[in-house]
């Protein structure tokens, strides 16, 4: 069976000063479809060039930006939130094209338009304050001011989602942003540049420039770009941290985790298996931040929930990511598809886990896509290589606990602390639990869903810096402070 979104080929291109710029000095990328394998778009990647003629851009928009009155520029995020709005149905589609995320699950614009109409909320509230100062008649006042032009670096698995979390608040705070997406999930941002552009934002107020790792350096590198908002993995945040140090640039970073799911014998074990299959291997086959990669169950109630878990993980339909009723689809690549594999075969080879289901690549009428069955190991080893690194695929690690502190114990043995999930019918155990975990986003009885009034982010090596929140707000404006001598 060929897959039914054998998706059109698409041309990309870069957006710069609202033009398509399609002839680059970075080359192209051949972006392959996950769902069979085969070409549908060709990327021209930005270069020094394009990263240049794009600082240059975006300081002329700011400038404009900021010469409009803070309700203009509410409006117009509101507009721009209308617009993603009436354009869902292509938006999730393109999700669909770019990384094969199951249709069912790939409507990220939804939170793309939260997080607009959120921080457009703050466009005209973004102030700052004054201070009684010792002088008695000085002023002192305390101004927020916009760093000018931001590079907001984005994911493959998530690219609408980060640019909710990261260029609305930047654009609300009066930056102008130079969004690069992935060179493997470029067409939806290319399609959220063109929205800005009808939505009546200035020309290169967003910027979209697909990039590998040398633009994603040159545009870190560039002495005129004022902060740089990165998510990925943490290897690749390190070369960004390295590169910024050039101009001492501020950096977020939005990394991965290797989250514990805490399943209590006291949860509801069904819905703990359902959210457990769901948050873990299933959605977007387990290629999520939020993924719940490590499942630590209590061990009076392990035999009990691991029957449940296999089942619910079983009854996820598996196929073509367009079909309505698909909730488990491919991996990225052929390289994600090699690397998990291998990381499958050595957990195998250590004997650091008992193979429960899973294990293998899919054939048959998935062959030609990246499709790799959902997998889950049993007595899985917290030392072991699979408990320790982010494997970025469908692969659940299943673990006994004996009591509460062990439970606190093994989820915060690790280097990460991104999420943590936890399944009690006790609120005071989950209360106290939470406290003691050290990760940036705790679930108590349900699957993460991350939304603008709250801040996201990593304890640890999952990353510094927060998305949502007025901590996010925050993120993209520096504090002046200004005393006026009045004596
Ligand atoms: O990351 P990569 P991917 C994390 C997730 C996983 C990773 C997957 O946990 O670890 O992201 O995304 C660009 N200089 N999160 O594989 O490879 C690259 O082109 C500058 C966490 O895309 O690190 C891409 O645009 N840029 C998150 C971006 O960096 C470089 C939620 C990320 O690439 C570069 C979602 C370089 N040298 C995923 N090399 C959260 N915490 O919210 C590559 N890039």
């Amino acid at each position: 069976m060929t897959t039914s979104a054998s998706a059109p080929l698409r041309s990309g291109a870069l957006l710069i000063g609202g033009e398509h710029v399609s002839v680059s000095s970075g080359g192209t990328h051949q972006h392959i479809y996950p769902g069979n394998g085969r070409c549908n778009a060709t990327i021209p990647l930005a270069g020094g060039s394009e990263v240049d003629a794009a600082v240059d851009s975006s300081w002329d928009a700011h400038r404009q930006w900021t010469s409009y009155p803070v309700d203009r520029r509410r409006d117009l995020l509101m507009n721009l939130a209308d617009a993603v709005r009436d354009h869902f149905t292509e938006l999730t589609e393109l999700n669909v094209h770019d990384f094969g995320a199951p249709i069912s699950t790939a409507g990220h614009s939804v939170l793309t338009e939260q997080f607009l109409r959120y921080y457009a909320g703050y466009a005209d509230k973004a102030h700052g304050s004054s201070t009684p100062v010792s002088g008695a008649f000085d002023v002192n006042i305390i101004e927020r001011e916009p760093y000018g032009v931001v590079g907001v670096i984005a994911p493959w698995n998530g690219p609408l989602v980060v640019i909710g979390a990261a260029v609305a608040p930047a654009l609300a705070a009066g930056n102008a942003v130079i969004l690069k997406p992935s060179e493997l999930a470029s067409l939806g941002p290319l399609r959220f540049g063109e929205l800005c552009l009808e939505a009546g934002l200035p020309p290169g107020l967003v910027n979209v420039l697909p990039a590998g790792p040398d633009g994603g350096q040159a545009l870190v590198r560039h002495p005129r770009i004022g902060k740089i908002h990165f998510t990925g993995g943490q290897a690749t945040a390190q070369k960004v941290l390295q590169a910024a140090a050039t101009n001492l640039t501020p950096v977020v970073a939005e990394l991965g985790g290797k989250s514990a799911f805490l399943v209590f014998a006291d949860a509801d074990l069904d819905a703990s298996a359902t959210i457990a299959a769901y948050q873990g291997p299933i959605v977007q086959a387990g290629q999520s931040c939020a993924c719940a990669s490590r499942i630590l169950v209590q061990a009076s109630v392990y035999d009990a929930f691991m029957d449940k878990f296999v089942a619910a993980v079983h009854a996820a339909k598996i196929g073509d990511p367009m079909q309505p009723d698909v909730m488990f689809g491919p991996v990225v690549s052929q390289d994600a598809t090699d690397r998990i594999l291998r990381i499958i075969d050595a957990t195998l080879s250590e004997r650091a886990g008992e193979l429960i289901t899973g294990g293998n690549r899919l054939g048959g009428d998935l062959a030609d896509g990246y499709y790799i069955e959902p997998t889950i190991f049993g007595n899985v080893d917290n030392h072991s290589a699979l408990a320790q690194n982010e494997t970025f695929g469908p692969v659940a690690a299943v673990m006994p606990f004996a009591d509460e502190a062990d439970a606190i114990r093994l989820a915060n043995d690790t280097r990460y602390g991104l999420n943590a999930f936890i399944q009690t019918s006790n609120l005071k155990r989950a209360h106290s639990v939470a406290r003691h975990l050290q990760a940036g986003s705790i679930w108590v009885n349900r699957h993460s869903d991350i939304e603008p009034q709250g801040p996201y982010g990593g304890y640890k090596q999952s990353g510094f810096g927060r998305t949502g929140g007025i901590e996010g707000l925050h993120e993209f404006l520096q504090t002046k402070n200004i005393r006026i001598g009045m004596n």
